[in-house]
């Protein structure tokens, strides 16, 4: 039997996994299991959970367990508390639970050994279900079990930013599961498949369309597709709620204004509830982005935005839903020769007045930072002081600012710091997690969302790791004492198994990852650094400066930093309760990695690490684009260990990954090294052993090019092919010793066409490939710059090493440098 197992385990492990099943993947466990699930209670949440227990039970044991509606032995019984009561009224059930708690536990009853899955309602089932699996998946002895457990707070939603056309703003994981050409897709089956993951962390809630929303999706006409997202959410205990435009009672209402003072408008938007409510019974409510980044709101009559808020909660309210309004407003157009002005003021400034005008059904939504999900933030002002409004905390799962997915960057620890801190509200402890979840001010709800933008994408985010954020996010919703580390080894467990190898491994990278990240981009509280105008995703220092867009690093020849003091900055310091607001505001106690976010200093000012701000740059970026090659190597040792497929998705990522860490750690140390003029003590910004630049090779049919911004190519210059049907070479000769050599070509591969790439040593054709990733760019720049690499090339002497490319399209095959470096 037990051989049995372990080749079922085997075969399962070879088997080409695509990363669909995320973490549920419900392989082969070596433990004695229920051979029978029994439910008692009919509603679709309790079904869909002992349908879950029996396909889990069905992949552990490799046997499908017997279905039943009365007790046996052996056996997993599934049922709300009171529905447990009835059957069986001896059993202990718990009755304090909370909606959507659960309590697992085992009993021997009338000489019949049981395990139980109880919930306070359907949905506490659900969670009960999920995580009585994660137990088992776990390696845990299930038999033993006694636990009871309670969400944190009453909203635990993620956001998509899905268009109605399919694309999906800030996405990385390929096109909306959602949507396509305006409508909602046929085939809805990844929604419910989505709407299964989300419930298995404890999420009950998915606004499935972009903030910056399409008025069509309120239109008569399309909420009956929406109700058809609604369907194959509800029995996972996940409810569905649209993002709005507030000018929608105009552009699809047919009425001339959208004041939230106008009886037309209030009548207008009662009436759309009424309608959504006739459609979708348990819709969850709207979210609201409104005067901000140019989305129509209240300003436009001179209201406020608790009367805008106030005016859909009313609307909603009869129903049981919720309004969640989006405390990210600032002014995109903030004039940056202003010293005293500051974006990170907005939050506060726009909504602390409005303390206590918000409606009780009513919530603000809050993203963690005050800028806009940068790698490193300090926590929101605002989140302290609103005591007297229900608010939500806005987490971004999507990378954004944190590579895209392209670059691996667990974001719990990170999380973690946000939801931990203690903002000393009034001087006493306060931290985050509970003043969102309303427990702090004993506010009716509060809670957590997570902006998650998954797509069609097999593995759903684009890089199989990522999926430790959408996992992590669930799990802090519903517990945020869990450490990252705690959830980082679950996630991996149940997504790649229980081999201690594979669990310390993958663990250690994941949790490594975010610090690696910020410190090959944005060092000291800078901000991520990338260009901020367009992709948000390779670097572009500069892009933060003198425009309206107000995320100013005020550099200069001499120094470096916002200075928020109160003392002679733009106050945002002040906005604090006091001991926070000292810590900030003294340099004695200002923490290094937010130092420069609160202060403007000279590059040669000295950290409590005891460098200097340029040196602590220089360091942090090549130690970390260091470790990022590390990634890699990590990863490698995994080969054999984990399925084939997921195992090279992975290897791919990491590898691009090692090699845009050096775009990065260049981009940023050169810049800085001009900027400041102070050389890097240990001689290595501005220095590349091993590299001859694309211009300063033979050239034959290439021109060289300035590549903007500077920083993002090597020498700041590129040499780009452009005759079409044409091949260009660009070669020189190598001049080290004999031996085995590593050898880079740093190239740019644009989204505009396919260019084709050759590399030759002497007569050695070693490499031919074809740019065709999808880098969010069409010109050559840090978004664009990639690399191939050739290990343990043997190189004589006076070899002539030759790069070809010849261009497609609007892709000019353009090439940066050629490293070669000996193997190491
Ligand atoms: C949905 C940032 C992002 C935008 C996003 C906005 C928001 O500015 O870059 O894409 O818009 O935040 O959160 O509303």
């Amino acid at each position: 039997m037990r051989r049995a197992l372990w080749l079922l385990m085997l075969v399962s492990l070879a088997k080409a996994e695509t990363g669909r099943e995320a973490w549920l993947r419900y392989r082969a466990i070596p433990t004695p299991l229920p051979s029978v699930v029994v439910r008692f209670g009919d509603e679709p949440e309790v079904i869909a959970a002992a349908k879950e227990v029996s396909r889990a039970l069905e992949g552990f044991s490799g046997k499908a367990p017997l279905s039943r509606q009365s007790l046996v032995d052996n056996s997993v019984v599934l049922a709300t508390a009171r529905s447990l009561t009835n059957h069986l009224p001896g059993v202990s059930s718990l009755t304090d639970l909370e909606a959507g708690g659960y309590w697992l536990g085992t009993s021997t009853v009338k000489g019949k050994r049981v395990s139980f899955i109880s919930g306070s309602d359907s949905a506490g089932v659900l969670h009960g279900a999920f995580a009585w699996i994660r137990h088992v998946a776990a390696g845990e002895n299930v038999a033993r079990l006694n636990e009871k457990s309670d969400p944190a707070a009453p909203i635990r939603w993620v956001n998509e930013w899905d268009n109605l056309d399919g694309t999906i703003e800030r996405g990385y994981g390929g096109r909306s599961i959602f949507f396509e050409n305006n409508n909602v897709v046929a085939d809805l089956t990844r929604g419910g498949e989505y709407a299964r993951l989300l419930s298995s962390v404890g999420i009950n809630g998915c606004t499935v369309n972009n903030v910056n929303a399409n008025p069509r999706a309120l239109t008569s006409e399309f909420l009956p597709q929406i109700a058809r997202i609604a369907e194959v959410f509800r029995p996972w205990g996940v409810k569905l709620s649209l993002s709005v435009d507030f000018a929608s009672p105009k552009t699809i209402g047919g009425l001339d204004t959208f004041d939230p003072e106008d009886g037309r408008v209030v009548e207008w938007w009662k009436a759309k509830a009424d309608e959504i409510y006739r459609l979708i019974p348990d819709f969850a409510g709207f979210v609201l982005k409104a005067d901000s980044e140019g989305r129509a709101g209240p300003a436009t009559y001179g209201r406020t935005h608790a009367q805008a808020a106030n005016l859909l909660a009313r609307a909603l309210k009869p129903h049981g839903g919720v309004l969640v309004y989006r405390g990210f407003v600032y002014d995109h157009h903030a004039d940056w020769r202003d010293l005293k002005k500051d974006r990170a003021r907005a939050a506060y400034d726009n909504f602390q007045p409005l303390n206590g005008q918000f409606d009780d059904n009513v919530l603000v939504q809050v993203k963690y930072g005050p800028i806009d999900f940068q790698a490193r933030e300090p926590v929101s002002p605002l989140i302290g002081a609103l005591s007297k409004t229900n608010q939500t905390l806005e987490l971004q799962i999507t990378q954004e600012y944190t590579g895209q997915q392209r670059h691996l960057c667990y974001l719990a620890p990170m999380w973690k710091q946000v939801l931990d801190f203690d903002l000393r509200v009034g001087n006493e402890r306060t931290p985050v997690n509970e003043i969102v979840a309303g427990k702090t001010f004993r506010r009716p709800l509060g809670g957590f969302v997570g902006v998650a933008n998954v797509g069609r994408d097999e593995n759903w985010l684009g890089h199989d790791l990522a999926m430790a954020n959408l996992y992590a996010f669930g799990r802090l919703a519903w517990q945020p004492s869990l450490s990252a580390e705690e959830i980082a080894q679950e996630w991996t467990r149940q997504s790649f198994g229980n081999d201690k190898r594979v669990v310390s491994a993958i663990t250690g990278l994941e949790l490594d990852s975010w610090r690696v990240y910020e410190g090959y981009t944005g060092p000291l509280g800078l901000g991520t650094l990338t260009d901020i105008l367009r992709g948000h995703y390779g670097p572009g220092i500069e892009s933060a400066e003198r425009n309206g867009w107000g995320q100013w690093i005020r550099a200069d020849h001499e120094g470096i930093g916002m200075d928020r003091t109160v003392a002679t900055g733009t106050g945002f310091i002040g906005q604090y309760p006091r001991e926070v607001a000292h810590m900030y505001e003294s340099l004695r106690e200002c923490p290094d990695e937010l130092v420069l976010f609160m202060h403007h200093l000279p590059y040669t000012y000295v950290l409590h690490s005891g460098k200097t701000i340029v040196q602590d740059v220089y360091d942090s970026h090549y130690q970390a684009a260091e470790a990022a090659q590390q990634f890699a190597i990590r990863w490698k040792a995994l080969e054999g260990l984990i399925d084939e497929a997921t195992f090279a998705r992975v290897m791919n990522r990491l590898d691009y990954q090692a090699g845009h860490a050096i775009v990065w750690r260049d981009a940023i140390c050169s810049w800085l090294l001009k900027e400041s003029g102070i050389p890097d003590s240990k001689g290595r910004a501005g220095h590349f052993p091993g590299r001859t630049e694309a211009e300063s090779m033979t050239l034959s049919g290439y021109t060289v090019k300035d590549v903007t911004p500077w920083e993002d190519a090597s020498g700041g210059k590129a040499v780009t092919c452009e005759a079409p049907n044409q091949k260009c070479t660009a070669s020189f000769t190598f001049a080290g010793t004999p031996g085995l050599y590593d050898i880079v070509v740093q190239y740019f591969d644009v989204n505009d066409g396919e260019a084709r790439f050759q590399l030759n040593v002497g007569d050695r054709v070693l490499r031919a490939w074809i740019a065709n990733d999808h880098f969010p760019t069409k010109a050559l720049n840090g978004d664009s710059s990639t690399r191939v690499t050739l290990r343990k090339v043997r190189l004589k002497t006076n070899e002539i090493i030759k790069v070809e490319s010849s261009p497609d399209g609007n892709d000019p095959g353009a090439l940066d440098y050629v490293e070669v470096m000996p193997s190491r």
